[in-house]
């Protein structure tokens, strides 16, 4: 069923209320998950703390997690490991691009530019999967967030839709080996949702009109929205998929 009682899934990159990975963790809390958050930077960690302690639950930990860092992965699963044992899953709610490279033409990105989305928007999930995969003992589900823009050129999304076709080809590679361990891998593509990191895409004010004028139910998409169906790929409700990618986007993608 829907409940994750007596489980413990690590939530990444909840950065405020706003935060897509807010939402999802508010969707396992509520099914009675036991939570791990891991923040970027000591900038974070105080509002990551404070979201994480308004949960009033038992047994929340929050843990530094800069995943540019193989190190700093490491050391995050290691105290992981210590403080609970076993894992049931992760999400991986992590991007980043340089704002002047979502707009414009993809055309100009940097190499730098261009490397540091791959870096922290798709390797990322790789090498927190082969951190975690010893921690995921009794099986376990890792889901991460994409875009359409990693289908299809969308204006201004750019150098991170490139980032995201990347994490959306490392599903379905780390689906093919992480399968024999009992561990699941999934995308949802969330539709457009205001948050810190969309306020960096070029016109985004736009895109979110666009949704709602023309998107089968006609409406933007919600994080508890996303927080639902990430419950669904964490729970035993899906057992049989993996390597799959789910729009979570009102519908807009079969337009
Ligand atoms: O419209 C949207 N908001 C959509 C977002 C539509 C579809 C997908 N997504 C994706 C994003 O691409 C991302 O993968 O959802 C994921 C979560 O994004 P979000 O909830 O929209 O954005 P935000 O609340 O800003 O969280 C992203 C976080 C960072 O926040 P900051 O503001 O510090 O960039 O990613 C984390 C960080 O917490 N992050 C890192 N975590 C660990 N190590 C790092 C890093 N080096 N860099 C960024």
């Amino acid at each position: 069923g829907l409940s994750l009682d007596g489980k413990t899934y690590v939530v990444m990159g909840v950065a405020n209320k706003r935060s897509i990975a807010w939402g999802i963790a508010r969707s396992l809390h509520n099914a009675g998950a036991r939570l791990i958050f891991t923040y970027a930077g000591e900038r974070l960690e105080s509002s990551v703390r404070e979201l994480a302690n308004s949960l009033e639950a038992e047994g929340t930990l929050v843990l530094p997690c800069d995943v540019t860092s193989d190190e700093a992965i490491a050391t995050c699963f290691t105290e992981i490991k210590e403080a609970v044992g076993t894992i049931h899953g992760i999400a991986h709610c992590i991007a980043f691009a340089k704002t002047d490279e979502l707009k414009g033409e993809f055309v100009n990105t940097s190499r730098d530019g261009f490397l540091l989305a791959q870096n922290i928007s798709s390797f990322s999930l790789t090498a927190v999967a082969k951190e975690a995969r010893g921690l995921m003992a009794e099986g376990g589900s890792i889901v991460t967030l994409t875009y359409l823009g990693g289908e299809r050129a969308i204006p201004n999304y750019n150098v991170m839709g490139v980032a995201k076709a990347s994490l959306d080809a490392s599903v379905r590679y780390l689906a093919a080996d992480l399968g024999k361990d009992r561990i699941r891998v999934n995308s949802i593509s969330a539709g457009p949702i205001r948050t810190l990191s969309a306020k960096a895409i070029g016109e985004f004010n736009s895109i979110l009109n666009e949704i709602e004028e023309r998107a089968p139910l006609r409406r933007t998409t919600t994080p508890e929205e996303v927080g639902d169906t990430a419950l669904f790929l964490f729970s035993d409700l899906s057992r049989g998929i993996t390597g799959e990618n789910i729009h979570v986007d009102s519908g807009y993608h079969i337009l």
